[in-house]
């Protein structure tokens, strides 16, 4: 049979897989009528909830009888090391562009590997539709991008689609057409057939998928040879270990699903199942003659946050799953597909040391486990430091911020403020456009300071860029917090007295405990405040309206928000139905002690 394996790479929301639902519309995977909705592929409930993509998966569809497997990755910067992975299984790109944005800092990273495995991209420019979009002036950006990043002249003569995902169609020129049939005659024309390797069975596993009924199962491309159900084979592991197995069960992609097979020959994309034991990375191969195919290199985390079982006074109340052997095994078990992940045990049998990519890829951890049942205190991320030729060396990143011009000087104060230089400025369209190199620690806490500062007009993006000399100390919050004084409920009373002094993170009548974070106070350094006075009873009743109606809502913020928010005598206590910020020493008096003791060792 005739296939075409193609992946589809972009920053993040420029419009991958609204794209990949076209291309599943107009093969007709769906019967009329069907109701789909939008975005089908970002199927995990944290994906609909976000609206983005956080693994890649695999669809498959049938068009002018080839079959084309289409891989959508996720854009955030994050999980860039699964685009990595999965353009394994590719024999070309679909470059996304956002016709208004033009390259993002993401768009050179996934542009950079796939040129990097000698594919040759298709580039789409895509939101042709947008008010103000530059189609012709990003064409020429992503020209330049590909002549950066050192593309071969063959590479550099890439094909380019211009359209709009959002409305149905693509051409080879900017001119709007019915649908979307000019690119996927695109793909069956520039996308090269695998090439098939004589000789015996090898397939990497590249990515993990799960089911109730069948378990773990392996996903990947058949490089060489062919699999066959009940084949026995070699799993060759990353350490070089060689286990036998056997294939239960053998399935391809077919539309949305998988559809069981006897036989799979090289160059098609299948998934495995009966291996008992096996890490993204691995290889099947031929029980007689096991070859590994080159490993799998996955980027180093940057960022570190200390995971505990919840001590909180409300310990309990909410999870199913809350002691450390719970947190372990859960921790241990994530490592196995989430391969930029890394757990280490710490000198406490109560906490865990979590390394990952960014505050994306440890709070989606975070959220997955709380809506699994577990409790858990995690406390601030901090970026990794390295040691290189003796010296302090940190995390760097490319900061790209897009502003209305009347905001670039309070975004320039923001950056430089948290040691970033600028590097470049220049108009794109009504924007400014900001570059920056940032230590990765002066971004912690930006976005919110970014947004409140340019009236949520500024849209930023970042990527690591590489280890460099230490900045010295950056600024952390300035605004200290109110934190409570008792474990008790709040009351309407008490809040409204409080009102001017910060801003809530809890509404009357909520539970809160000693040493709880309940507000930002309004100015610099902490106070204790008792929240929950009843309101003393007096003869008259107070004019005007019910105190209660006076207050202002809480400020809600996402566990992410709070990840970036809190300083490092504080940690969040996350459970089923909750998310709090507190104080790791939760004890006034005991706060005290240890901070003039840790602030005399820093005199000293
Ligand atoms: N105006 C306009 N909006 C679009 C177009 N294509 C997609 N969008 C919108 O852009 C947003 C992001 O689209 P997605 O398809 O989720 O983008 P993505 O690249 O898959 O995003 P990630 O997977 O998170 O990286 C959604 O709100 C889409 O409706 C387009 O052609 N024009
Ligand atoms: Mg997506």
């Amino acid at each position: 049979m005739d296939i075409r394996n193609i992946a589809i790479i972009a920053h993040v929301d420029h419009g991958k897989t609204t794209l990949v639902d076209k291309i599943l519309h107009q093969t007709n995977v769906f019967r009329a009528n069907q109701e789909t909705g939008e975005l089908i592929m970002d199927s995990n409930d944290l994906e609909r909830e976000r609206g983005i993509t956080i693994f890649s998966k695999n669809a498959s569809v049938m068009y002018k009888g080839v079959k084309i497997n289409v891989i959508d990755t996720p854009g955030h910067s994050d999980f860039g090391g699964e685009v990595e992975r999965v353009l394994k299984m590719a024999d070309s790109v679909i470059l996304l562009v956002d016709a208004f944005e033009g390259p993002m800092p993401q768009t050179r990273f996934v542009l950079q590997k796939a040129l990097q495995l000698n594919l040759k991209p298709i580039v789409v420019i895509n939101k042709v539709d947008k008010p103000n979009c530059r189609p012709d002036e990003v064409h020429d950006a992503v020209f330049e991008l590909f002549f950066t990043l050192d593309a071969t002249d063959e590479q550099l003569d890439f094909p380019t689609f211009y359209g709009s995902g959002k409305n149905g169609w693509f051409n080879s020129k900017n001119e709007q057409c019915d649908d979307i049939t000019p690119l996927l005659d695109g793909i069956l024309q520039y996308v090269p057939a695998p090439k098939i390797e004589e000789g015996t069975l090898q397939m990497q596993i590249t990515s993990l998928d799960y089911s109730a009924f069948l378990g773990r199962i392996a996903v990947g491309r058949v490089a060489r040879g062919k699999i066959s159900e009940n084949q026995p084979f070699a799993l060759i592991r990353t350490d070089g270990r060689i286990q036998k197995s056997r294939v239960k069960e053998l399935y391809i992609f077919e539309s949305l699903g998988k559809k069981k097979v006897t036989e799979v020959i090289a160059g098609d994309i299948c998934a495995v199942v009966g291996i008992e034991d096996f890490t993204i990375g691995d290889t099947i191969a031929d029980i007689d003659n096991p070859e590994a195919l080159p490993i799998i290199s996955v980027d180093e985390p940057t960022m570190s946050m200390m995971f505990g079982i919840n001590n909180s006074p409300f310990f309990g109340k909410d999870g199913k799953f809350v002691t450390s052997r719970h947190l372990r095994d859960r921790l241990m078990k994530e490592t196995e597909k989430n391969l930029a992940l890394k757990v280490e045990d710490t000198d406490s049998a109560d906490s865990f040391l979590v390394y990952g990519r960014g505050i994306l890829h440890l709070g989606i951890l975070v959220e997955t486990m709380r809506r699994e049942g577990y409790e858990l205190t995690v406390g601030n991320p901090q970026v990794l430091v390295k040691q290189i030729d003796g010296k302090k060396h940190e995390p760097f990143e490319n900061l790209v911020v897009d502003v209305p011009s009347e905001y670039s000087g309070k975004v320039i104060d923001l950056v430089t403020q948290r040691k970033g230089e600028m590097l470049i400025m220049e108009s794109k369209g009504e924007m400014q456009h900001l570059e920056f190199e940032i230590p990765s620690r002066g971004l912690i806490g930006l976005r919110s300071q970014m947004l409140t500062g340019t009236a949520g007009e500024a849209v930023m993006a970042h990527r690591f860029l590489e280890y460099k000399p230490w900045k010295g100390p950056i600024p952390g919050r300035s605004n200290g917090v109110l934190i409570a004084k008792s474990t008790e409920r709040t009351t309407g009373y008490s809040i409204d007295k409080l009102q001017d002094r910060g801003r809530f993170f809890v509404d009357p009548n909520e539970d809160v405990y000693v040493g709880q974070v309940i507000a930002e106070h309004i100015k610099p350094g902490d106070l204790v405040v008792n929240a929950t006075e009843a309101k003393k009873l007096t003869n008259h009743r107070a004019s005007g309206s019910d105190d209660a109606t006076r207050i202002t809502p809480k400020i809600l913020m996402t566990l992410e928000e709070c990840m970036e928010y809190i300083q490092q005598d504080e940690c969040i206590e996350v459970t089923p139905k909750n998310i709090r910020m507190r104080k790791v020493i939760l004890n006034e008096d005991e706060r005290k002690k240890t901070s003039k003791s840790m602030s005399s060792e820093a005199i000293g």
